[in-house]
């Protein structure tokens, strides 16, 4: 029997909406939800397939038997496993209080669920990997207009001029958003693209800047600078709705063109040539405040820099620019009911992580999740006794695994809600496997946008293990510690008709497209009145922020030259492949064709200097301790001589995926120190902040011989 199934794809985090052909029970075909992708899905989309047939994923509930990461696991029920959880949480929560449990997810759609699971229970202590992802670019833009990174969306398409910082969109990919790029480029939009080494968006871009590493705040600020220099900004929206600007003029004098090209190492034409297309391409010209900016020490005053430059370039709510994206009010009907909803007092307790009090400008949200290793490390200002993981693996997304361990070992209950078996989750007390996303449904999700919508994933084939869906794992834990008031349903089917219920639809609307849409025609705000909409204190956009002065943090911060790494040292920068996502498709046997290993980028100058040759084996150590990996290396003239690049996700130590197992290095590993060293301003953690030694390794058969 043959069926489509509408669904969202679950390969990565930005779940894309999917069609899903099924024949026997056996999905036969995936593609982009033809009305909102055209078809369009990348490889790791379409590697769901092979994530079904994987049988090297936790095909049980897992309770451990052994020591931490042993790897002794007993299979039990699921109603052993969940008793299990139920009885250690309710025995930790009358010794310590609520607050001694602490829940993270990966964000998204569905993050309300979660929160509601842990509020719900009396923690305030729900958190996430933002961390070691957005979180500068997050608070850069709340710094400035008072909104999160999510509050103002790109209009790419519709550009005349897009520039991307180290902001690799063919690479590190949304579908919807790399096509947006293509059509730009085809109807004659130009791209510049700002890297430490060359990438697939740098290849397509009208113009590629190769900087040193750690300098895109200077390149921010010697465009400011040449900006209001040439006059080239949009005096009318600043008068109206910037406060700070002279402050600003005043601080960015030293800073020009021709320091800034110096300083990063590029060209001076070029760069002037691109102030003044700049300059005519306005107010359709969008720079990009950046996505995984947990990099460098001052990564959130460089994307707060870039957030400037999109506002003098006034690219609000225009055509082209940035735009606000639109929820159901706008649309003028009710939007989804959430679970949240009914947890009518919030957690008093205040948060393990100091997010809200002690550092009073971050958003308390989600919180920093490193900030609770020092919590569970001291007891301060309260004991951390367990810690669940939804769809989060801090072994990957956090550096120095080997201290978060030890911080760990003082916790009583670590738990890992997976599809996969996570770094985390070898290493923890209790694995709980999710069905993947193919397999079983998620909650109703709102999706904003200029036509908003209504989305949902379906089941499209029945489980091939004994693995469960995230909304029945949660139900089932509430029961056991005493919230399922907070969790008012028993089928998922009950589920979507609460959630849906004040707006009027059936989940059989959803049946002709898998999705509904809240309005036929986009919303856009009237650009003259946009009074109300930035959420500052002043309710105006805040060059000088006062949240940032009330901090004891400077608006515009001095410019610090990055450390040049010692001689025979490198800088050790990361980043994403197009087909895989992070560590958990590594394994994956499709993908895993695709790109087996991951491999060390050096300059080909250095690499020379050091007798490395293209696909030799090199060491590379990390410092101050010495922790080493060994890796091929690749030897190019396209990456800066102070870096070596590798890409993220590789280097797993789980015997149980034999594909993954080992396969080329995880840079995370060799961050040591960095899970203590953030961005004091932005909260995100400095990843590339470390240097690394690089030797041709004695694995080589040449050298082996030698030896
Ligand atoms: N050194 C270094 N650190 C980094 C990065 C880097 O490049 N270098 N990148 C940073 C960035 S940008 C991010 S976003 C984070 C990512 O941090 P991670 O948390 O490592 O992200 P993922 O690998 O996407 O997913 C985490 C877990 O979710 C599981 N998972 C996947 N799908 C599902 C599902 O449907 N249900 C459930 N329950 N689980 C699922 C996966 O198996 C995996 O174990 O890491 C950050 N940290
Ligand atoms: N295929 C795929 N797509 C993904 C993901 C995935 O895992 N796989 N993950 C998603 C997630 S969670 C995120 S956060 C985004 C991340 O999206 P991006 O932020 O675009 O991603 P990265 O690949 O981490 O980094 C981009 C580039 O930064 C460069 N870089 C390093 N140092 C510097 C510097 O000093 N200056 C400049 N200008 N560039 C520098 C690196 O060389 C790298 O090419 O991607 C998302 N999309
Ligand atoms: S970008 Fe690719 S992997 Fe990520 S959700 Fe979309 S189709 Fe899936
Ligand atoms: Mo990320």
């Amino acid at each position: 029997m043959k069926k489509t199934v509408w669904s969202m794809c679950g390969m990565c985090s930005v779940r894309c909406p999917i069609k899903v052909e099924v024949e026997n029970g056996r999905v036969e075909w995936i593609e982009g939800n033809p009305h909102i992708l055209k078809g369009a899905l990348c490889a790791k989309g379409s590697a769901g397939v092979a994530l079904i047939a994987d049988d090297e994923r936790p095909q049980q509930p897992l309770i451990r038997k052994g020591g931490r990461g042993a790897g002794r696991w007993e299979p039990v029920s699921w109603y052993t496993a969940l008793d299990y959880i139920g009885e250690k949480l309710n025995k930790i929560i009358a010794q310590y209080g609520a607050k001694s449990v602490m829940m993270s997810c990966r964000g998204g759609p569905w993050a309300d669920f979660f929160k509601t699971f842990i509020h719900g229970l009396g923690s305030p202590n729900f958190t996430n990997h933002d961390s070691g992802c957005g979180r500068n670019v997050h608070h850069a833009s709340l710094s400035i207009y008072g909104l999160g990174r999510k509050d103002l969306i790109y209009d790419i398409k519709n550009a005349k001029h897009l520039v991307l910082f180290g902001r690799n969109i063919l690479e590190s990919l949304r579908i919807a958003e790399a096509n947006q790029v293509l059509d730009m480029l085809d109807a004659g939009g130009r791209l510049t693209y700002v890297d430490v080494r060359q990438t697939m968006t740098g290849i397509k871009a009208t113009r590629f800047f190769q900087v040193r590493p750690g300098t895109d705040y200077a390149l921010a600020l010697g465009l400011i600078n040449a900006i209001i220099k040439r006059e080239a900004y949009d005096k009318e929206f600043i008068e109206k709705y910037v406060t700070g600007f002279d402050e600003l003029v005043e601080f960015i004098q030293p800073y020009t063109l021709e320091w800034a090209a110096k300083e990063c190492e590029v060209k001076i034409k070029p760069l002037q040539m691109f102030v003044e297309e700049l300059a005519g391409d306005r107010p359709r010209v969008v720079f990009h405040p950046g996505w995984m900016l947990s990099r460098y020490n001052d990564s959130f005053y460089a994307s707060r820099s870039l957030q400037i430059l999109n506002v003098l370039m006034g690219n609000i709510e225009v055509k082209g620019g940035q735009l606000f994206p639109k929820g159901a009010a706008d649309c003028g009907v009710k939007g989804i009911r959430n679970l949240s909803s009914l947890i009518t007092q919030k957690p008093a307790d205040k948060r393990a992580d100091g997010v809200g009090w002690k550092y009073k400008h971050f958003d308390k949200g989600p919180g920093l999740f490193h900030l609770f290793y020092d919590a569970i490390e001291t007891g301060e200002p309260y004991p951390m006794k367990a810690m669940i993981c939804y769809r989060h693996d801090p072994f990957n997304c956090f550096p120095d695994p080997a201290a978060q361990k030890r911080a760990l070992d003082k916790m009583e209950l670590l738990v890992s809600v997976d599809t996969h078996y996570s770094e985390f989750g070898w290493y923890s007390d209790v694995i709980l496997p999710e069905s993947a996303y193919l397999e079983r449904e998620s909650p109703i999700a709102l999706q904003k946008g200029l036509k908003p919508r209504l989305i949902v994933r379906q089941k499209a084939v029945e489980p091939k293990f004994d693995t469960k869906p995230a909304w029945w794992i949660f139900k089932q834990l509430a029961d056991r510690v005493g919230i399922g008031q907070y969790f008012p349903y028993n089928t998922i089917e009950e589920l979507w008709a609460w959630q849906l219920e004040p707006t009027g639809y059936k989940i059989e609307d959803f049946n002709a497209k898998g999705f509904v849409e809240l309005t036929d025609k986009p919303i856009m705000y009237d650009r003259n009145n946009l009074d109300g909409k930035f959420k500052t204190p002043s309710g105006k956009i805040e060059l000088v922020s006062k949240v940032l002065t009330e901090a004891g943090l400077p608006s515009f911060k001095p410019y610090v030259s990055p450390i040049k790494p010692p001689e025979g040292m490198f800088r050790l920068v990361f980043g994403r492949s197009a087909v895989n996502a992070h560590g958990h498709t590594i394994n994956n046997p499709l993908l895993y064709e695709l790109l087996p290993y991951n491999t060390l980028w050096i300059n080909k100058r250095e690499a020379s200097k050091l007798g490395i040759n293209d696909g030799d084996w090199v060491d590379v150590i990390s410092q101050p301790q010495e922790v080493t990996g060994t890796i091929r290396a690749k030897v190019t003239e396209f990456i800066h001589q102070d870096a070596v690049y590798m890409i993220h996700g590789f280097g797993r130590q789980i015997p149980l995926q034999t594909r993954a197992y080992h396969a080329g290095m995880a840079d995370q590993k060799l961050q040591i120190g960095l899970l203590k060293e953030m961005d004091p301003a932005g909260g995100g953690l400095c990843l590339c902040e470390s240097f690394v030694e690089v030797r041709r390794s004695a694995k080589n058969p040449k050298r082996s011989v030698e030896l």
